[in-house]
C-alpha cells in the first residue's frame, strides 16, 4: 500500500508547507506541518483555549466514534525558536493521502505558545522524525510513519516541497519523475532521533569545493539552511552587497544582486541550491534576506526547506539512509 499527500506553502515566502489530514470517524480534515525535525503529531483541538484557537481549525475528539483516550498520558515540546505546545492524548484514525493509520497517538494541546496562535496557517503538526524523539510520558508514542511503515510497499517516505508552488509527500514507494537526477544514498546516524547525515564538502557558485563536514539534519520543519559561520560567511564574502545585519539577526542583500549558487556533498554526488532559492524574502524596501544563514547556537546544522526545495528527498527508514535527488 501507498499514500500520497499534496501539500503547499503557507505564503508568497514558503516559511512552512502545510499538508490536510484526516483524523478521526467521521473525518474531521486539519491542515498541518509535516516536520522531519520532530516527533510529535499534535493538533488544535476542543480542549485549546478558545482564545488561543482563533482563526485555527481543531479536532473534536468527542465528535470521533474511534477516539480513545490515553490515560494519563501527557505530552510537552519546545522547538528550536523556542515555540512551545502541550496537552494531553488520545488514539484515533489518521488518514495522510489516502492511507489510514488506526490508533495513531494524536496530541490534542491544552496550551500554545504566541507564535503558534499567530500562525493560523497550520492547526498543528506531523512529526516525522525518528520516534525515540516522542515527548508523551509515561510512554512515547510512535509516529504516524513508524506505524505505517510495516504496511507500506516500502518503509520510505519522500518530500517534494517546491518555491510558491504545489509539492507531494509520497508513503511508501519514490516517485523518481519528481527528480532530474540519480538519488545518491546517504547513512543516517540515528542517535539523536533525527534524520542526520554527514556532508564532506561544500562549493559557493562555479567554485572548487572545500572540504568541510557537516553534521547535519533533513528538516521539512525549518524554512531556511542553517550551516556553520565559516560556510555561510564563506558565500556571503561572493556577495558584493550582503551584510550582516544585527536588526534581523542574519545576512541582508540588495534584492537585485543576482547570488550564487550553493552545492553540498551527499555522499559522492552533491545537491545544487539556485541563487534564487538563496534570495529568500524581501525584509524592507530594497534589501532581502537570506535563505543560507548561520547554525550558531543549535549545535547542529539544519538542511531546512530552502535546501529540500533543490530536491527530491528520501526518507528511508527501513535502510537507515538518506536520499537526495537534484530536481
Ligand atoms: C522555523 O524555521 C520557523 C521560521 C523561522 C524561525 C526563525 C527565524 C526565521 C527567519 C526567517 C524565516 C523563518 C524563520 C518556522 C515557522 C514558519 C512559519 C511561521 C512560523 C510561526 C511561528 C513559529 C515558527 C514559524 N523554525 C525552526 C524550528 O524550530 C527554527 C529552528 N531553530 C530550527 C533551530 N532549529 N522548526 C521546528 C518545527 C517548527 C516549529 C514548525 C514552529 C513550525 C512551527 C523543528 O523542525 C526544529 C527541530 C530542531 C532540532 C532539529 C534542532 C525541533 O525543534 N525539534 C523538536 C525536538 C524536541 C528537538 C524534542
Amino acid at each position: 500500500q501507498t499514500g500520497s499527500a499534496p501539500n503547499h506553502p503557507s505564503d508568497s515566502e514558503d516559511d512552512e508547507y502545510i499538508t490536510n489530514v484526516s483524523i478521526g470517524t467521521p473525518a474531521q480534515v486539519l491542515p498541518l506541518d509535516f516536520d522531519t525535525g520532530s516527533s510529535d503529531l499534535w493538533v488544535f483541538s476542543s480542549e485549546t483555549p478558545s482564545s488561543s484557537a482563533r482563526g485555527h481549525t481543531i479536532y473534536t475528539p468527542s465528535k470521533s466514534s474511534t477516539s480513545k483516550k490515553v490515560s494519563g498520558a501527557s505530552w510537552s515540546i519546545t522547538y528550536g525558536d523556542n515555540s512551545s505546545s502541550s496537552g494531553d492524548v488520545y488514539t484515533d484514525t489518521v488518514t495522510i493521502g489516502g492511507f489510514s493509520v488506526t490508533g495513531q497517538a494524536v496530541e490534542s494541546a491544552t496550551k500554545v505558545s504566541t507564535q503558534f496562535v499567530q500562525d493560523t496557517s497550520n492547526s498543528g503538526l506531523v512529526g516525522l522524525a525518528l520516534d525515540s524523539g516522542n515527548t508523551v510520558k509515561p510512554t512515547k508514542q510512535k509516529t504516524w510513519f513508524s506505524n505505517a511503515s510495516s504496511h507500506l510497499a516500502q518503509p520510505v517516505f519522500t518530500a517534494d516541497l517546491n518555491h510558491q508552488a504545489d509539492g507531494s509527500y509520497n508513503f511508501g514507494f519514490i516517485d523518481t519523475t519528481l527528480a532530474s537526477g540519480p538519488i545518491t544514498y546517504v547513512p543516517i546516524s540515528t542517535g539523536n532521533g533525527f534524520w542526520e547525515f554527514t556532508s564532506a564538502s561544500y562549493a559557493i557558485g562555479g567554485g572548487s569545493s572545500k572540504k568541510h563536514s557537516t553534521d547535519g539534519i533533513a528538516d521539512t520543519g525549518t524554512t531556511l539552511l542553517l550551516l556553520d559561520d565559516t560556510i555561510v560567511d564563506a558565500y556571503y564574502n561572493q556577495v558584493e552587497s550582503a551584510q550582516y545585519d544585527d536588526s534581523q539577526e542574519g545576512y541582508t542583500f540588495d534584492c537585485s544582486e543576482d547570488l550564487p549558487s550553493f552545492s553540498f556533498a551527499v555522499g559522492s554526488s552533491t545537491i545544487t541550491v539556485p541563487g534564487s532559492l538563496i534570495n529568500f524574502a524581501p525584509v524592507d524596501g530594497n534589501t532581502c534576506f537570506g535563505g543560507l544563514q548561520s547554525d550558531d547556537g543549535i549545535g547542529i546544522s539544519i538542511f531546512g526547506d530552502v535546501a529540500i526545495k533543490a530536491a527530491l528527498v528520501v526518507f528511508d527508514l527501513g535502510n537507515k539512509r538518506l536520499g537526495w535527488a537534484q530536481k
